[in-house]
Formats: C-alpha cells, structure tokens, sequence
C-alpha cells in the first residue's frame, strides 16, 4: 500500500493473493492497474432498457496501456528467477510496457518490432526506457517468430503473451471491474489481437466466480480490425493490414485460448472496419473526453455496430441483453501513443491574428 493514500501500490500488492506470487518475489511495479472506469451515458442510450455502459480506461496505466498490468507480474517473476535481460515482438505497447519494467528491474530489454509499423510515442517509449531497439522487415507475426526460436536458445526471460504470467497479471483488471460494480458485467466487449487479453479477462471472471464474488460470467464480445481479422475468419491472415497498428496481427498466438473464452462465454468474435475504428475513436473523444488509441476504439466501434439491431449478427449476445445491464468495453491504449493518427486527418488549425476581433470573427 502507499503509505499516505491506502492506495495500492500496483496490481501485486492490490491482488497478491490470487496472483502467482509469495513473499520472496521482488516486487517490480510502476503501480500500474485501479485504472478508471467511466459511464458513457451517450453510449448507454444507444441500447437503452435502462442499461449501463461503463469504459476501463487503461490508457491511464503508467506507460499508457494495459500491458503494465501483466508486465508487472512477469518481470517480477523472471527477476525472481535470475533473469538479466527481457525481449518480446511487439507492435508497440507490450515493448514500451517491458522496457519500462526492465528499466525498473535494472534488467536488459530488446524488442523486436515489425519495420515501418509502429506508432510514434511506442517506439520513442522503447527508446527512452533504454530497450535495444530492432526492427524487423516483417510483420508482428514474424517478430514473434523469431522471438520463439530465441527463446528456444538463450536465457533471456520471453514476455510476449506466451509467458502465462503476462495473462495473470491482465486478469487483474476483471477482478477490478466486479470489485466496482459489485457483479460481473453481462457483456464485456475488447479489441482482440494477439488475443491475450480476451483470453486474461475470461480467467479472471472465471476465477471470481469460483470464488462466489460474481454471480455471473460476461458473454465476452472480441472486435478484431477487418484486415486482421483471423479469428473471425477463421485462417490466418498472411498480410495484416489495419490503420490500427496494435491489432494488426494475423496469427494470434492465444488463438485457441481466445476461442475457448468466446465460446465458453456465450460470446461472440466480429469485426470493424478501419472507418469505423476512426469514426468510433473522434466519437469518444468528443462526446466524452475520452482520447484512447485506434486499436482502443475497435470495442467503441463494435458496440455501436452492435447496438444497430440491423447491422449486428444474430449471434451477437447485445440482441438478448436483459433490462439494467452493465456492459463494460475496455479502452487498451491511450490516444497519445499515436497522435499521427488523429493529426492525419485533422484540419489546419484556424489563423487568426493576435487581437480581440480577429478571434471573435472565428467564433461567431
Ligand atoms: C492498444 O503490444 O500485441 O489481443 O505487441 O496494444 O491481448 O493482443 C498489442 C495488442 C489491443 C490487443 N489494444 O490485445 C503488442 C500487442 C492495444 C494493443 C491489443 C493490443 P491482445
């Protein structure tokens, strides 16, 4: 706990006794998780029946995604195991995230990163932290390729998703939403890429239910990008391609997991569109001062498809949603990750010159 704010001082300390972790683990947090969750009541009128819409924000984690949440807990362990350095593919914010707990464990990063295909304030992230920065004439796919022969070799701790201590600790965030809201939403709705979160999410909804501190598990709804999209298709997609470059992944390495949680939830796997993905994006920050990064804005964007009784398919658990529902979408990544993004299609600034008039003119 933070001594003078009771507040947690991360998601170990927070959660510790469900977590892979005992007394003799070194603790390597930035405090990230207790992230906000906000009612959109813009979004909660699209559905109606009384129902609530509430957005996790993880854009407000120390290195502005959710990734923090399960970086915490694998770099932890791997320097309780005597791990020295950390690598990972990415396509951009699982290399922030590890960069920035390596930095704090005093460990050696590198991230491999697909060339040309990374938002600007990931990579400078990458940098600043200290990680060895390689990029790599390929796609995330690729990356995470040769990232698996690494670690078929050296002793370099791997903390891309396939290390299971990265979902623990992305579980954390299920248990803070049932915390908050005193039950387990009736759907929860995430963008889906390598498809680790989906996968993290079902275990923790799971686990509180097990624990009788739900009554209920969420349908869990997954929106990949239309050019990503290999769950919903069901094949790998070779060249991947989304204006939503966190999700832009063709072969998701918690493929199976992510099927599983859908299924076993009763949920459902589609996709948007990238105009829809910046539709939803200026959307939400507009009518809610919330700035999330495009791959954020694909759970925005799946709602308010969904909401349309006409566009959704019949399959889509919003069609039975009961009276006075939650339903929670979990905002990954923050808007300023990727400001390139939003100033590629934002008109010139307005000119005026520095007096009283030349600005009233603008307003009127
Ligand atoms: C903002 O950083 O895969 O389905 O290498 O950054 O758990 O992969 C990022 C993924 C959604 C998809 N939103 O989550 C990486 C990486 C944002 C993301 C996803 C990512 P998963």
């Amino acid at each position: 706990m933070n001594p003078r704010t009771d507040r947690p001082t991360g998601v170990i300390d927070r959660y510790r006794n469900l977590l892979p972790v005992t007394e003799a683990t070194p603790v390597i947090t930035l405090g990230e998780g207790s992230t906000p969750l906000i009612e959109s009541r813009k979004l909660g009128a699209l559905v109606g029946k009384g129902c609530r819409v509430f957005l996790k924000f993880e854009g407000a984690n120390p290195t502005g995604s959710f990734k923090d949440r399960g970086m915490t807990l694998a770099v932890s362990l791997a320097a309780q195991r005597g791990a020295k350095s950390l690598i990972c593919a990415s396509t951009g914010n699982t290399s922030a995230s590890a960069a920035a707990y390596a930095a704090r464990a005093s460990m050696r990063c590198a991230v491999l990163l697909p060339s040309g295909k990374i938002a600007a304030g990931k990579i400078a992230q990458a940098f600043i932290y200290g990680a060895t920065v390689i990029a790599i004439d390929g796609n995330f796919d690729t990356c995470l390729n040769v990232v698996r022969e690494l670690q078929q070799e050296s002793t370099v701790a791997v903390v891309n998703s396939i290390n299971p201590d990265r979902l623990e600790g992305q579980k954390t965030a299920a248990f803070e939403i049932v915390d908050e809201l005193g039950d387990a939403p009736a759907i929860h709705i995430l963008p889906v890429g390598n498809a680790g979160n989906i996968t993290a999410y079902w275990k923790g909804y799971q686990e509180y239910r097990k624990l009788n501190r739900t009554s209920r598990t969420p349908h869990m709804l997954g929106f990949q990008a239309a050019g990503a999209a290999p769950i919903f298709f069901d094949r790998v997609v070779a060249s991947p391609e989304t204006a939503a470059s966190a999700i832009r992944i063709g072969n998701p390495a918690s493929w199976g997991l992510a099927k599983a949680a859908i299924t076993e939830s009763g949920g459902a796997i589609d996709i948007v569109t990238d105009d829809q993905i910046f539709a939803a994006q200026s959307w939400l920050a507009a009518n809610e001062g919330v700035f999330a990064e495009p791959a954020s804005a694909a759970s925005v964007a799946g709602f308010i498809k969904c909401a349309d009784p006409a566009r959704r398919s019949a399959s889509c658990p919003l069609t039975q949603l009961p009276e006075e529902s939650n339903v929670v979408l979990t905002l990954t990544g923050h808007g300023l990750k990727d400001v390139a993004a939003v100033l590629d299609r934002s008109p010139a600034p307005l000119k005026a010159e520095a007096n009283k008039e030349s600005v009233l003119r603008l307003l009127s």
